[in-house]
């Protein structure tokens, strides 16, 4: 690959109603297409959350603890069915605003051990992205090579496509601005942070709350942390708000935008 990819990951908060069960927020998905279209950027790399569509069902069977029981068997298959439903809707917008999209399960390319990725089968993703296509892939169930199963996050995924494809941008589309010195829904005086090296992030850790919903893979911090591995890597990382129009935009063109820029910084030894 000539030119190095750009990851775009969509949080499920920003694609679907995250307090209503398998509700998408279509408004936001077909705006986002549109920022995603008249950005023209390529190769584009799409990774989408799981918001009220994954979540709540994987919680509901104890996905993310791994297999106990049989009765867990059909709490995996309807995860996944939950994802590739909200996947198809993201997949279809794009493809009626002519963006070649091809969604690519996890499930079916990702084995994790004990949660995290051991392996990835990346020669279909590199062709594609080859040739042009836009794939779209999403936080998923996935088999794990050491408890059955497990519950790959979106951002998990999104820092080892990163490094696997020597992505160019991270960009993460949120529900907020980007990182906060606290949670800026429950404190008026958190203060965003718009720059932010890794040894500064480590030194932050202890003040950012996690995610108030239901989320089996954390909030904001694990989000950073998730990150942390393509950053060390020198793979700049920037958080938008993803809610509020033209931000994707911006960050997918590299304008000025309000947000977090994660980079390695100086390292300190
Ligand atoms: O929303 C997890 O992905 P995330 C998706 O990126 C599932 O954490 C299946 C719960």
């Amino acid at each position: 690959m000539s030119v190095k990819p750009t990851v775009l990951k969509l949080g499920g908060s920003v694609i679907t109603n995250k307090e209503k069960p398998l509700t998408p927020n279509m408004p936001a998905i077909e705006r986002l297409t549109r920022e995603i279209l008249r950005a023209n950027v390529s190769p584009l790399v799409l990774v989408h959350g799981g918001g009220s569509f994954g979540h709540p069902v994987a919680e509901q069977y104890g996905i993310r603890a791994g297999y106990k029981d049989s009765s867990q068997i059909m709490g995996f298959s309807k995860t996944h069915q939950a994802m590739t439903k909200l996947n198809k809707l993201i997949v279809d917008s794009l493809i009626n605003h002519n963006i070649p999209a091809v969604e690519v399960q996890p499930s079916s390319c990702v084995v994790t051990k004990a949660g995290r990725i051991q392996s990835m089968e990346e020669k279909p993703l590199k062709k594609m992205l080859e040739i042009g296509f836009v794939p779209i892939l999403y936080g998923d169930a996935v088999l794990d090579s050491e408890t059955g199963f497990a519950i790959l996050s979106g951002d998990q995924l999104v820092s080892s496509l990163a490094i696997r494809l020597d992505a160019y941008r991270i960009i993460v589309g949120v529900d907020v601005n980007g990182l906060y010195t606290a949670d800026p829904k429950t404190d008026p005086s958190a203060r965003l942070i718009q720059h932010i090296t890794l040894e500064e992030l480590k030194n932050l850790e202890h003040k950012i709350e996690g995610s108030k919903v239901t989320d089996v893979t954390g909030g904001m911090f694990g989000k950073m942390r998730e990150l942390t591995p393509a950053v060390e890597h020198g793979i700049q990382a920037i958080i938008v708000n993803a809610t509020k129009p033209n931000r994707v935009y911006k960050a997918l063109k590299g304008e000025k935008v309000v947000g977090t820029i994660i980079e390695k910084g100086e390292t300190i030894e």
